[in-house]
């Protein structure tokens, strides 16, 4: 199921606290994260933040963080790459 750059880059603990992760946000266990739990995501963190501010992270995370690119939603083995932007 994982990719091998996954397996490679990462500690199986790392990989473990990113399904966690992945498992918290996917609130209707589709097994991919899309924009509407996206959105519930940033609100969760930043409750006053402006709609059209969380509507441009979406945007990026979904831009940055697709591996097959064009799809409006971020899967697991997408994750640990949002990590790595995230974390510099
Ligand atoms: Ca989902
Ligand atoms: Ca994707």
């Amino acid at each position: 199921m994982l990719p091998a750059d996954l397996t490679d880059s990462f500690t199986e603990k790392e990989i473990m606290s990113f399904k966690e992760v992945f498992w918290t946000f996917d609130t209707d266990g589709s097994g991919n994260i899309d924009r509407v739990e996206l959105r519930d995501i940033f609100l969760s963190v930043d409750p006053d933040v402006d709609e059209l501010i969380i509507e441009g992270r979406i945007d990026k995370m979904l831009k940055e963080g697709n591996r097959e690119g064009g799809d409006e939603n971020i899967d697991f083995g997408e994750v640990p790459l949002l990590w790595r932007r995230a974390s510099g």
